[in-house]
């Protein structure tokens, strides 16, 4: 199949998931088409079977806000003629689907068809999604859409029921490739020991996060989290990303007096190569539809200290693969971290627990196909109209 993309190129979990799709549907032959306003960062742009077609948004004085949805409607709409696209997958909901709304109509007057995919990853639904100004072009373009679907049980539920959506929605979790997120190899002891050096010394306990440093994230959360924790036993934290809220976190870990034992990583691309060397992560946000960071981590044999809060319950089993607490109990998730950093057998079938679910529920091998196959039965459908 020729498959269009598009996705917020940015640091963030549908860019991510979008991203590592293309790449995976590219292995398996069809030919990816990502259409955006900047290459995904998780692309290197000499994948074989992937193009990119960026999207020009040209200003002009009377724009206060340059059009870029109409921009990529435009682009969507050309690429797909110039390259025979079968099918159109956009994640995130706004502005995306309503572009791909305007680039079906567009085709459509030329008698060609393109369906449309329309997936939903959280904050287009939970946050954005909720703002009053994007609510009812939302709503249409979810409705409007040839198939959607949602990144969660949880997701698909608000959505139908605070977007009152009525049309059919599948549930399509978010997965990990597990031959690239992977422990290191247990057969190697002193090359995961030789790799963490630059993070943690040896009789070092390492924390984990990863995200874009959003409100949401409760990074502050993290950090009251680690200085608990490091005033019970040796550990570092190391943070992956960057975003609004990186700023707040530096201060408290000054005012905490952990500031030394707290390095800042910014955004890196190849986090495949850094989860695997952490004790655990932690993920103490005020919502998750899913929570890939998670799973990303788990896959690489590090287990979450998370809240129980929208779809995490659907990856992490409270006590088994991980550790679900209320949102904000920044002690009940210290307490837990130190309790299970002092209890190495416990601290390691839990790392093979979260490993397990990775393989068994959430690899690539098996999420890849359910996509294929609804793009399959929604190309046949168009066949036939
Ligand atoms: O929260 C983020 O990292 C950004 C956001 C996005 O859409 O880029 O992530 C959402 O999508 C991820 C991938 O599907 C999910 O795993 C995250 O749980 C979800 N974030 C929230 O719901 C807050």
């Amino acid at each position: 199949m020729r498959i269009g993309i598009t996705c917020y190129p940015t640091y963030g979990g549908s860019g991510v998931v979008a991203t590592e799709l293309g790449i995976e549907l590219a292995a398996l032959g069809h030919q990816v088409h990502f259409i955006s306003y900047s290459q995904p960062f998780r692309l290197t742009g000499r994948e074989s079977g992937i193009f990119y077609h960026e999207v020009p948004v040209s200003n002009y004085p009377l724009f206060e806000f340059p059009p870029y949805d109409l921009a990529l409607a435009s682009r969507m709409a050309e690429v797909a003629e110039y390259y025979h696209l079968d099918i159109l997958h956009v994640h995130y909901a706004i502005p995306h689907s309503v572009s791909a709304l305007l680039a079906r109509q567009m085709l459509a007057e030329r008698g060609k068809h393109l369906p449309f995919v329309t997936t939903l990853h959280g904050t287009d639904i939970t946050l954005v999604g909720m703002d009053r100004s994007y609510l009812p072009i939302t709503q249409y373009a979810i409705q409007q859409s040839d198939g959607v679907t949602a990144i969660s049980a949880y997701l698909k539920d608000v959505t139908q029921t605070n977007f009152g959506i009525t049309r059919p929605i599948e549930v399509v979790h978010n997965f990990v490739n597990c031959d690239v997120y992977k422990p290191i190899d247990a057969g190697q002891p002193e090359r995961r020991a030789n790799a963490r050096l630059d993070l943690a010394a040896p009789d070092e306990f390492l924390l984990m996060h990863l995200s874009n440093f959003r409100p949401v994230k409760r990074i502050a959360d993290v950090i009251e989290i680690f200085a608990r924790v490091a005033r019970a036993l040796p550990a570092r934290l190391s943070l992956i990303g960057d975003g609004p809220d990186r700023s707040t976190a530096e201060w408290l870990a000054q005012k905490l007096g952990v500031s030394d034992r707290v390095a800042f990583l910014g955004k890196q691309d190849r986090v495949h190569e850094l989860l695997p060397l952490a004790d655990l992560m932690l993920m103490p946000s005020e919502m998750e539809s899913f929570g890939l960071a998670a799973l990303e981590a788990m896959a690489c044999e590090t287990p979450a200290i998370a809240t129980r809060v929208g779809g995490v319950p659907e990856l992490i089993d409270d006590g088994i693969n991980g550790l679900l607490f209320p949102v904000g109990d920044v002690d009940a998730m210290a307490a837990a971290a130190i309790s299970i950093l002092r209890d190495p057998e416990r601290h390691q079938a839990m790392r093979k627990a979260a490993r397990k679910t990775a393989q068994d529920r959430f690899c690539s091998t098996r999420i890849l196909p359910r996509y294929v196959e609804f793009y399959e039965s929604l190309v046949n459908d168009s066949d036939h109209k």
